[in-house]
């Protein structure tokens, strides 16, 4: 893509500092060599962009559209250098100019517009989407607040504001000739027309423009540029009255603007229960009316061919249920402004849109109240009450078997609108991620559809771009790797299996253990730094980052230390291997247990750390803001990889397949990709513990479960619940009496006791394994030569040979 060399490279920095910022390479700051390097990297970009998109359109090949609320994408510097060719160069300009190039890419604020997984797994998709050179483009919003920014204050999670936007995104490019106008509210009238059809018009709708921010996703040495496109809310000129401030209407308006605005305004942080919120449904209308539009016009300039044609060159993805208002809003355009009947409608709305659903939890399942679409989306209304309608009808008449499930398989009952509902009806494909979160959504979950469209059910086991998650955050282990089995891995990452013939190769596994020691001497120094704590870089690092969630249960891993700091208290002399316990996680501003949890892991932390008896055998650490950025400097650096859920909650789990591929060895539970991970390692090269997930959902449909019956009968469960409630850790007796409730009184929903002590025996057996440091780094070896199975490659491979067909 670029033909530099460093001294070329040099000039150009040179030259876009004297232009852009009137300085010189010697007095730039860190922020004006970012700047450069960026607009160095988009004047090479946008020529290529430009082609992709001719060629697209010669070519009439089929588009994916990504539909997600969120794109975790982070940092964008480094991966762009890397896709085009020169990362190297640039990291050897800046040393020649004695700067540190890690300092310059930290300049670039993360994009952080995703909570967790599901926004991750959108961003890894584009990677592998553009990188295996598929025409394929994300849809989503560009929030003016990204995820809150979390700090931690006497040990509580306080939530500042994330204004990214404060400065110059370097990578968007404003596309205000491709806005669109959506409109919400107001009332529907229906006219019949002579011929029968009915012509809909509409009266006092708010309108809000949608302008669309575009984002390059360049492949992997490969010249694609795709696009991901972000679309911000603004005033649409229709509305904008030009009042001035004497106008008795002035602050009525500004209101107006404030409020339109805020439909664009911020990601909302609660992955973990669903909450009607009317802003929420506004965005996702707002997402979907727009990206749909855009399709749509992107289909007309391409194609001189009737809309019916589109499900031949197009396919729509929607990232769970959140963009699932994308179902009726097709059908309003195909029906209302295209003249198209019900039925043609449908099936080219059936034949566009694809489903995958992310979790199964209840509480997370999107269900919106009747009479907050009715007023929204009053014509959106009208359409989904007739989608139900004939879906029930259907039901009634092709499957009698079903007659008396009709009201749980409704999308509406009980005034409420169910989306999952909605969206497996309207799509072809519904897909889990991970092969046993497609078995439960087929068997439990969503039994009955199945039962309906058997053939609608299918299975994607998630994956991550190894380009970022193994050649960009771990250079030292990349090249090791290359070393040894020559670069084919970076294109074909299931060639990192030929590393399996060098699991006994004593040179290599020494070379892979200097890589981890390297990684893990540089989290020590970014802790020490952050937070004066020293770390033992001889202990074993063991990382439980993700999401706060009582089903992820971090409670346990606390629980855990607590039982090791008990028994090293008392016997201060017990044989054990060094552990550094590691910590990051954000937890919902409103998810009060969670927060709890946050608090307890500080207050472990500040008993343990800093009693002289535990020396240098136990440290706590919790990492505070976790985000994309953080993720990389720990995952290179883990030895443990901690995936400890109650089994059945996790559909997948992804930062488990990131920590695998750095040579973390998993502890974890029979739950989401776990599973799959060793089925590929085999039982030798992970630890497996605790109830599987038919165990799980048996207790829950028949009960036989009591956690009061454990905390009785285990004395290290009883110690540890009474230090919890004694106030040993923590400033006030009571200070930890809501979790201690939780497990004894609500009867431990997520089974912490009972896998305590199966978990302790793990941890045992993690204990002796890592003394024997060949054993250990053979373990790490095969874990990474099975690694590229969950390349996102694959995954990308298999949506497209199965579902998207481009
Ligand atoms: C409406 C509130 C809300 C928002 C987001 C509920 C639930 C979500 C997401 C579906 C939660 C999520 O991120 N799910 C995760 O998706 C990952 C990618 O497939 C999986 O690897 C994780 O197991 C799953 O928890």
């Amino acid at each position: 893509m670029h033909n530099y060399d460093p001294a070329s490279f040099h000039t150009a920095i040179e030259g876009k500092l004297k232009r852009k910022h009137r300085t010189t390479l010697e007095e730039a700051t860190d922020k004006e060599i970012y700047y450069s390097i960026a607009s160095i990297i988009q004047d090479l970009v946008m020529p290529k962009w430009f082609e992709t998109n001719q060629e697209i359109q010669q070519n009439k090949s089929k588009q994916v559209y990504y539909i997600s609320m969120e794109f975790l994408i982070g940092r964008l510097i480094e991966s762009n250098l890397q896709n085009c060719g020169l990362l190297d160069i640039c990291n050897q300009t800046l040393l020649d100019l004695g700067r540190r190039p890690e300092r310059i890419y930290e300049q670039e604020h993360d994009a952080a517009l995703g909570n967790g997984g599901l926004g991750r797994l959108a961003a890894c998709f584009l990677d592998s989407i553009a990188s295996l050179g598929y025409a394929g483009h994300g849809s989503g919003i560009r929030y003016r607040y990204g995820l809150f920014e979390q700090r931690i204050i006497h040990g509580n999670q306080v939530e500042l504001p994330d204004y990214w936007l404060k400065e110059e995104y370097p990578w968007e490019t404003r596309k205000p000739d491709e806005a669109v106008e959506i409109r919400f509210g107001g009332t529907v009238h229906e006219h019949k027309r002579r011929d029968g059809s009915l012509e809909i018009s509409y009266e006092n709708t708010d309108s809000v423009m949608a302008v669309p921010y575009d984002v390059p996703v360049l492949g992997y040495h490969n010249e694609v540029v795709n696009t991901l496109r972000l679309w911000s809310a603004e005033l649409s000129p229709a509305e904008n009255k030009g009042l001035s401030a004497s106008d008795q209407q002035y602050y009525h308006h500004l209101d107006h603007i404030h409020s339109i605005e805020q439909i664009s305004g911020f990601l909302y942080p609660d992955d973990s229960t669903f909450e009607g919120k009317e802003l929420r449904l506004k965005q996702q209308y707002f997402l979907v009316s727009a990206t749909i539009k855009n399709i749509i016009a992107n289909f007309r300039r391409n194609h001189d061919l009737p809309l019916s044609m589109m499900p031949e060159y197009t396919v729509i993805q929607i990232n769970d249920t959140h963009p699932s208002l994308a179902v009726p809003e097709l059908m309003r355009i195909l029906m209302d402004e295209e003249g198209y009947g019900w039925e043609k409608a449908w099936q080219i709305t059936t034949n566009l849109l694809a489903y995958t659903n992310h979790t199964t939890l209840s509480e997370a399942l999107e269900k919106w109240p009747v009479s907050m679409i009715q007023n929204l989306l009053p014509r959106l209304y009208m359409i989904i009450h007739e989608i139900n309608e004939r879906f029930c009808e259907q039901i009634y008449t092709t499957h009698p078997e079903l007659r008396d499930k009709i009201h749980e398989l409704a999308i509406i009952s009980y005034e409420q609108i169910h989306m999952a509902h909605l969206a497996i009806v309207g799509s072809f494909s519904v897909n889990g991620v991970a092969k046993i979160h497609t078995e439960i959504l087929k068997n439990k979950e969503m039994k009955n559809f199945y039962t309906l469209y058997p053939k609608k059910f299918n299975n994607k086991t998630n994956g991550i771009t190894h380009r970022r998650w193994l050649q960009q955050v771990n250079p030292c282990l990349a090249s090791k790797i290359t070393d040894v089995i020559g670069p084919r891995w970076v294109h074909e990452p299931h060639k990192l299996m030929n590393l399996l013939r060098y699991t006994n190769d004593a040179p290599f596994l020494e070379t892979m253990k200097d890589c981890k020691q390297h990684s893990k001497h540089l989290l020590a120094k970014y802790v020490y730094e952050q937070q004066g704590v020293k770390l033992n870089t001889d202990s074993i690092f063991d990382v439980q980052i993700k999401r706060l969630h009582e089903y992820k249960r971090q409670l346990m891993n606390v629980f855990h230390i607590i039982y090791l700091y008990n028994e090293l208290k008392d016997n201060p002399n017990m044989d054990i291997t060094p552990r550094t316990f590691i910590f990051a996680a954000k937890a919902a501003p409103s998810y009060h247990l969670a927060k709890e949890v946050i608090k307890l892991i500080h207050h472990v932390a500040s008993v343990v750390n800093n009693d002289p008896d535990i020396k240098d055998k136990l440290k706590v650490v919790f990492l505070e803001n976790y985000n994309v950025s953080l993720a990389e400097k720990i995952i290179p650096a883990a030895e443990v990889s901690e995936q400890i859920s109650t089994a059945s909650k996790e559909a997948s789990g992804t930062g488990n397949m990131k920590m695998m591929m750095n040579g973390a060895i998993t502890c974890g539970t029979l739950d989401g990709a776990n599973i799959e991970i060793r089925d590929f390692v085999g039982d030798d090269n992970i630890f497996i513990f605790g109830l599987t997930a038919e165990q799980v959902l048996d207790y829950y449909a028949h009960g036989g479960y009591d956690a009061k019956s454990i905390y009785h009968a285990d004395v290290r469960v009883k110690r540890v619940l009474d230090q919890l409630n004694g106030g040993v850790f923590g400033s006030q007796e009571i200070e930890f009496k809501d979790l201690f409730y939780n497990i004894m009184y609500h009867n431990d929903p997520f089974f912490v006791l009972k896998d305590f002590g199966p978990y302790v025996e793990t941890h045992e057996m993690i204990d002796r394994a890592y003394r024997d440091q060949n054993h250990w780094q053979r373990m790490a070896a095969t874990n990474i030569a099975h690694s590229g199975k969950f390349s996102s490659d694959r995954t990308i491979m298999e949506y497209v040979s199965d579902i998207w067909k481009l």
